[in-house]
């Protein structure tokens, strides 16, 4: 049996040798390397080529590499069998570790002192508001938003999450549905968005939803931060957003189109802060090791885990 690594733009080579090493006896093969395809059991993917997992007639399971699986709903030959996603404390970890820092970043004007150190320009801000003073909304409260604010809360932040199914957790003001995302964008300074890119949730970060934002915060305007999926912002109505000051800043590690064009205005923005999707890798060490259980445990016969719903897309 096999299982085909397909992850288009990755070196195939640190996974291969970990999959191999907790999966002993199995063949670990790559698109290339594939002959045999009715001995694939297992495929683990990021980006296939759509139609690329058909004909596999024994596959059993699809791993996504990523927490997000649109890339693989997309596909019209997706074969029938269950798509499990990542949930790894090491990924979940990164994430926060990058919504922490750009929170904070947005913060302490940051980006402020960095134009002020090029220029030498020795200049305070007597108005340095604290964590405690403004106020966090958190778009998504699964596995990935509610670490996140579980470490915000710690420095501080006042924490509100939407999620799309009623929540509850300790000091985290919760709400659902669309009367509850209009009564959390209403006391929100800071917008986090780790939502998955859905049918319902595409293009959900436009100017009617930064229009709904707290306009009395101590940042002097709302900030948008988004590492859930670029398909989820508008990018003209940010910058429109940007420009009427609806958003004062902006935190982007995802974007409509990546990698994100030369010619994108959000490239020369300085309120904007650009990363290049790498908010939360996905490491072979811990990943490799989450599929290989997840693999084990279903040829024990238990049920696979972060198993995806295709009609929520997600
Ligand atoms: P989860 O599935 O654990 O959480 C998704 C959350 O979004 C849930 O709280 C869910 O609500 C909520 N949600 C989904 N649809 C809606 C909707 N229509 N209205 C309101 N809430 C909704 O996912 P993760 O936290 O693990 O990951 C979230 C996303 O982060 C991924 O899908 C991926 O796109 C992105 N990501 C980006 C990375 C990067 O490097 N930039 C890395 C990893 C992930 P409910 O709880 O009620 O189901
Ligand atoms: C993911 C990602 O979904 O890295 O894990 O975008």
């Amino acid at each position: 049996m096999s299982l085909l690594f397909a992850a288009p733009g990755w070196d195939a080579g640190p996974w291969r040798k970990r999959l191999a090493a907790f999966l002993p006896g199995r063949a670990i093969v790559t698109p290339e390397t594939l002959v045999d395809r009715a001995a694939v059991r297992y495929a683990a993917v990021w980006r296939h080529p759509p139609g690329s997992l058909a004909h596999l007639p024994r596959l059993e399971a699809i791993f996504s590499l990523g927490a997000g699986v649109d890339a693989i709903l997309v596909d019209p030959n997706l074969p029938d069998v269950p798509i499990a996603r990542i949930v790894d404390p090491d990924l979940t970890a990164r994430m926060s570790e990058w919504v922490v820092l750009n929170c904070l970043m947005h913060l302490r004007r940051t980006r402020r002192y960095e134009r002020q150190q090029r220029a030498r320009e020795w200049a305070d801000d007597p108005d340095q508001p604290a964590a405690g003073d403004v106020r966090v909304g958190i778009l998504g409260f699964g596995e990935l938003g509610r670490d996140a604010a579980r470490k915000l809360a710690t420095i501080g932040f006042p924490i509100a999450a939407w999620s799309a199914s009623p929540k509850s957790a300790p000091g985290v003001a919760c709400f659902d549905g669309p009367a509850g995302l209009e009564a959390m964008l209403a006391r929100t300074d800071i917008l986090v968005c780790l939502l998955p890119l859905t049918a319902a949730t595409r293009g959900i970060l436009n100017a009617s939803l930064f229009a709904r934002l707290a306009r009395d915060g101590r940042l002097g305007g709302a900030i948008l931060i988004n590492a859930g999926r670029g398909g989820l912002q508008v990018e003209t109505d940010i910058l429109s957003a940007l420009d009427s000051g609806a958003l004062k800043g902006a935190s982007l590690d995802v974007f409509e189109t990546e990698p994100l064009p030369h010619d994108s205005p959000l490239w020369r923005r300085p309120e904007v802060f650009v990363t290049p999707h790498n908010s939360a890798i996905s490491h072979p060490d811990s990943v490799a090791r989450a599929i290989a259980e997840q693999i084990l445990a279903h040829e024990r016969g238990e049920p696979l885990r972060h198993v995806v719903d295709r009609a929520r897309g997600y």
